[in-house]
């Protein structure tokens, strides 16, 4: 078969709904958006435990602190998911994490932001994990086999993530005025960074077209961003806290509109440029130099039990 037609046939097969599988013949294209998307989405999971896994020691009660430490665990557990369906693909874990490490490779912007209270650790629940639900549920359909179920199991998580966020953020909004004003602060700075992480708008979103045609995502980031508002903004809104778009509102039609998105400030930070980025990824560094002795301890003991190298 000629390439136009083994690609032909692999578009039938996504038409008819069919998962692709690691051993299928697959377009190099598709391949490289694979393994672009699945890496990225690994390393956001891995360094998302950073901005939260800073409060595990400031958790106001034992039930916040085991619900938090389950929680950035989950998160270590899905980068792991991830690096698995991205290796099915050919890639190597290892050139994946040194891509992340050294700078070149992208990971959500979200996580560049800082988490400067306890009350960031609900709102991040809330927020970033319900636009994560929002964008994974439509890739949990995806037309390759390991990614679509590697994002069954992580939504499920994310669920219970997105839960106690809210649960936490509704209890300090109905809470204290100390607690209502830590609440209102970290909606006011994680608002726009949350309906940022959902990627640009579908003008600048060059990757869009072809991941849908190929049944990767089946939504445009605007779509997914204004599904995320309509289910979002009416719950914040009952519960007292007040969201900073002066713009927002929803028409008689019951369609949301938001005020515009500062894609300057989103661009900045995707490039490096963001308030934590450098401290990020020094800090994903710093915990890669000390693990170093464990990954010499497992492939040594791997070598010697199975003769084979170890997974780490
Ligand atoms: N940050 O053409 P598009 C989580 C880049 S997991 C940085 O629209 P695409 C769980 C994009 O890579 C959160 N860069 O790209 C959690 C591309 O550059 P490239 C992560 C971004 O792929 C919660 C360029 O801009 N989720 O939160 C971003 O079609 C709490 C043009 O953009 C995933 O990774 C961004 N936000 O759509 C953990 C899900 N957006 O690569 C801990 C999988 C775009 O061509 C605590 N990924 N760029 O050089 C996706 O669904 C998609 O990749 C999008 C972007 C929707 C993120």
């Amino acid at each position: 078969m000629t390439e136009e037609q083994k690609t032909n046939e692999f578009e039938e097969r996504i038409q008819r709904g069919e998962k692709i599988e690691p051993g299928d013949w697959m377009p190099e294209k598709y391949r490289k958006q694979l393994i672009r998307m699945i890496s990225q989405h690994a390393h956001s999971e891995v360094i998302g435990m950073l901005p939260e896994g800073k409060w595990i020691p400031h958790a106001p009660s034992l039930r916040r602190k085991m619900i938090l430490i389950a929680k950035v665990q989950d998160e270590a557990g899905h980068g792991q998911y991830l690096y698995h369906a991205a290796e099915t693909l050919g890639a190597t874990r290892e050139e994946l994490y040194q891509a992340f490490l050294d700078g070149r490779a992208k990971y959500s912007s979200i996580f560049n932001y800082p988490s400067m209270s306890w009350a960031d650790v609900g709102m991040i629940g809330w927020l970033v994990d319900g636009a994560a639900i929002k964008n994974q549920t439509m890739l949990a359909q995806c037309s390759y086999g390991p990614y679509s179920r590697a994002m069954v199991r992580i939504c499920a998580e994310e669920t219970f993530h997105h839960k106690q966020g809210k649960e936490m953020v509704l209890k300090y909004a109905a809470g204290t005025p100390k607690q209502r004003e830590m609440v209102q602060d970290a909606l006011n700075r994680y608002w726009w960074p949350s309906l940022m992480m959902l990627g640009p708008h579908d003008s600048e979103s060059t990757n869009t077209p072809q991941l849908v045609k190929w049944g990767v995502k089946t939504k445009t980031n605007d779509e997914v961003r204004q599904e995320f508002i309509a289910e979002t903004a009416p719950e914040l809104i009952a519960s007292g806290l007040s969201i900073p778009d002066p713009d927002l509102h929803e028409d008689e039609n019951g369609v949301w509109h938001h005020g515009p998105i500062d894609w300057d400030e989103f661009w900045n930070v995707v490039k490096g440029n963001g308030p934590c980025n450098a401290e990020r990824l020094g800090m994903r560094q710093a915990a890669h130099d000390n693990g170093e002795w464990v990954r010499d301890a497992l492939e040594a003991y791997s070598e010697k039990k199975y003769g084979a190298k170890a997974f780490v």
